[in-house]
């Protein structure tokens, strides 16, 4: 009998329009991830979704079609722990990508080294039940103890376990970057609760940066947003960005996992950009200063 495969899902958009946006020169898309390609780097017997192949040439062929310089390469959930597809991108790059990657917290101060020398500069928690098993969060404070000089945890959680969260987050003892500003609820606007009780993580510790980023996952029509063009994100995220500008990094989230059924076009995605920074110097800060600090401090 034929075992059973899933379909393999496409969630990204096969001709994406040139944004009216140029990024200025130095721009890092400091969100994006790579699938593969499945062949060489197979994905997690745990994944919780199964894409088409979106290897490190789709990827750098769309940030020079963006008008990006750079990118960050995140670890998704698909690949698990074993981080042989983002380290590929890295290296593949020619200086241009740094990486964040998801790892067992067993993993030994050798190995953390080796991604070091890879290119990666922090871990990721996610929190999301629809991608990972477990979360334990005693493991991931110890793991957090240990990292190598420079790095950085990732956080990915959505906004209803933000309260939750504060312990373990306030016990971290490395900086913070918080994946899509902890996903509130952009119908709530720029004063609701969630944007209140995220600002009330910032405003807790001066070493959180966040991702401007995920328009269309937060505004989308799905979740009962508004979907392209995206006008309660700008809303609510334009003020965030003003408030922190020193602390906010932005990506494109390609290539945009499990987003099939509302699937963004890239250039759109860009031009989002001068709706929450609307001046030269907060986008210098967006997508330059505040990602090189994080990326390239070295
Ligand atoms: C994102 C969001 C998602 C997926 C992942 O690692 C992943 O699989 O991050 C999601 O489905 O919300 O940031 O890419």
């Amino acid at each position: 009998m034929e075992p059973f495969l899933p379909d393999r899902i496409v969630s990204w958009h096969a001709n994406p329009s040139k944004p009216r946006f140029v990024p200025p020169p130095g721009a890092v898309d400091a969100h994006c991830h790579v699938f593969g390609p499945a062949a060489e780097f197979p994905f997690s017997a745990r994944a919780k979704y199964l894409p088409e192949d979106a290897g490190p040439d789709m990827l750098f062929a769309l940030r020079d079609h963006l008008g990006f310089s750079r990118n960050v390469v995140v670890q998704a959930s698909c690949h698990g722990t074993e981080n042989s597809a983002t380290l590929n991108a890295i290296a593949k790059s020619n200086g241009k990508a740094r990486g964040v990657a998801m790892v067992d917290p067993s993993i030994s101060a050798e190995e953390l080294q080796a991604l070091h020398a890879g290119g990666i500069r922090g871990i990721r928690f996610n929190f999301l039940k629809r991608l990972v098993d477990n979360a334990p969060k005693d493991k991931f404070l110890e793991v957090a103890g240990r990292l190598p000089a420079g790095w950085h945890v990732v956080i990915y959680f959505e906004a209803d376990i933000l309260e939750e969260l504060r312990p373990f987050l306030d016990a971290i003892p490395v900086p913070l970057v918080i994946d899509h500003m902890g996903r509130p609820d952009m119908t709530q606007g720029p004063d609701g609760p969630d944007m209140r009780a995220f600002r009330a993580l910032l405003d807790s510790r001066s070493d959180i940066d966040f991702k401007a980023t995920c328009p269309d996952r937060l505004d989308a029509i799905k979740v009962g947003g508004l979907g392209d063009p995206w006008d309660n994100f700008a809303r609510s995220v334009a003020p965030l960005v003003a408030d922190y500008p020193d602390r906010c990094i932005w990506g494109t989230d390609w290539p945009h996992p499990n987003m099939q059924d509302e699937i963004p076009d890239d250039g759109h995605i860009v031009d989002m950009i001068p709706r929450v920074a609307p001046t030269a110097e907060l986008q210098h800060k967006l997508l330059v200063a505040n990602p090189e600090r994080l990326y390239w401090s070295d």
